[in-house]
């Protein structure tokens, strides 16, 4: 089935008016989006509405606007609630974004109950955010990092993992879907084989959550955590989720106002989930725009919109694997939205200056995924990241531009 007939292309990017602009007096072509969505209207309009009608602080005020923006913030979370499956509002723990969901596990899971020799499993091919957290606690608490390998396709080596774990084996955390490859992982067999050892597993949801559906409760997700600025929602906001039992036994790793029943000089309450792990004025606005995120996706056809970014990824890997010189990085049976590639000669970070003189977005470098390139044995690559509103003439626009590359430098 040609599924440009039932998702509509040209209409969905009315709802983004920033896809309209013309860059470098070409249209803009937009591939940057695992580095982060473009918003659309309604998203912004909400945010607007927040700061105009009831901006005031939350779970604080008896007066009007702080009920009000009260109501609209818990309103999101349990919208997210939903959206996610997540089995209790209580489990969804807003945070900055994905580093942070990170971070607050390290902290507040692992720096508690692992301790010196205890080993966590994380993967070849993970975010600096789901490396670095975990190296930091090894240097606090010498616990040990190992690390599921991958091979040439960019594919985690299941069977490895299985023989990785010993009684040693404390903690895993992997990526859903890698930033730097497209490659989904299994997931939820990876969850249940950790939990055959008794293991808890996070997951770093980032660049899976604006791609595909995401039931944590069917994953058995111990903890899950993503970004709505990569969701077409805003920056600086994000989710954790956690299992309920896991999070009532851990103790927050930041303190202040909101996370606490009583304060006295000798000794602090904390409060009841999910606001101990939330100190501080949070990022209200944004919670607020994340859940009209959230209606905005659920007012659509999510499926279709799925299945079109499917058509759109295939099909560039296909012009683009037809482009003499161009080598795909990143080549998992399962992918989404991600196309990294070289140009045999040429550093990528002169593709991307090319490339945005025609007015085309894509990001170069190491993706914050040092060790990707490493194993690949390569600097750096070019990727091109499609969301749902990119065509399929955005992949020739994105194919010319590379051919034009290769003509200009040679
Ligand atoms: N990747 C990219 O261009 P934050 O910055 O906290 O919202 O998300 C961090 C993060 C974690 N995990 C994965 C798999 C990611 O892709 C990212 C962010 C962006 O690929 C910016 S480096």
């Amino acid at each position: 089935m040609d599924v440009e007939k039932t998702f509509d292309v040209h209409r969905i990017r009315e709802d983004f008016p920033i896809l309209k602009q013309v860059v470098n007096g070409k249209p803009l072509v937009y591939l940057d989006n695992a580095a982060t969505s473009q918003k659309p209207q309604v998203v912004l309009d909400e945010m607007n509405r927040y700061y105009l009608e009831e901006n005031s602080n939350i779970h604080r005020g008896v007066h009007f606007l702080s009920d009000k923006a009260t109501q609209s913030y818990e309103a999101a979370r349990k919208k997210i609630r939903n959206f996610i499956n997540a089995n209790d509002h209580r489990e969804v723990i807003f945070v900055r974004g994905t580093t942070e969901g990170v971070n607050l596990v390290a902290s507040s899971y692992a720096r508690r109950f692992l301790k010196e020799g205890d080993e966590i499993i994380i993967s070849a091919m993970e975010h600096h955010s789901n490396i670095v957290p975990w190296q930091m606690l090894r240097d606090e608490k010498g616990v040990k990092l190992r690390v599921i390998p991958m091979n040439d396709n960019g594919e985690l080596l299941i069977d490895e993992y299985e023989t990785m774990f010993t009684n040693r084996t404390k903690f895993v955390a992997i990526v859903h879907v890698s930033n730097a490859l497209g490659t989904i992982n299994p997931v939820k067999q990876m969850v249940n084989i950790a939990h055959r050892h008794d293991v808890p597993v996070l997951i770093d949801g980032a660049q899976a959550v604006p791609h595909m559906r995401i039931d944590v409760q069917d994953i058995d997700a111990d903890f899950y955590t993503f970004s709505a600025h990569k969701m077409y929602g805003p920056t600086g906001v994000g989710i954790l989720y956690g299992k309920r039992r896991l999070l009532e036994e851990m103790i927050p790793y930041q303190g202040g106002g909101d996370m606490i029943k009583s304060v006295t000089f000798e000794k602090t309450i904390y409060n009841d989930l999910p606001h101990k792990f939330e100190a501080g004025t949070p990022n209200i606005v944004g919670g607020v725009g994340f859940g009209a995120t959230i209606d905005f996706i659920n007012g659509i056809d999510f499926d279709a919109a799925i299945a079109h970014e499917e058509e759109v990824l295939g099909y560039a890997t296909n012009v683009l694997s037809d482009i003499k010189r161009v080598r795909i990085i990143g080549t998992a049976r399962e992918k989404a939205s991600v196309l990294s590639f070289t140009i045999d000669g040429i550093h990528p970070h002169d593709i991307g200056t090319i490339l945005d003189d025609d007015g085309i977005a894509i990001r170069t470098g190491h993706h914050c995924a040092q060790p990707v390139m490493i194993r690949f044995g390569i600097p750096a690559t070019a990727r091109a990241s499609f969301a749902m509103y990119n065509t399929k003439e955005e992949v020739d626009v994105l194919a010319k531009g590379i051919h034009k590359v290769i003509e200009v430098l040679g």
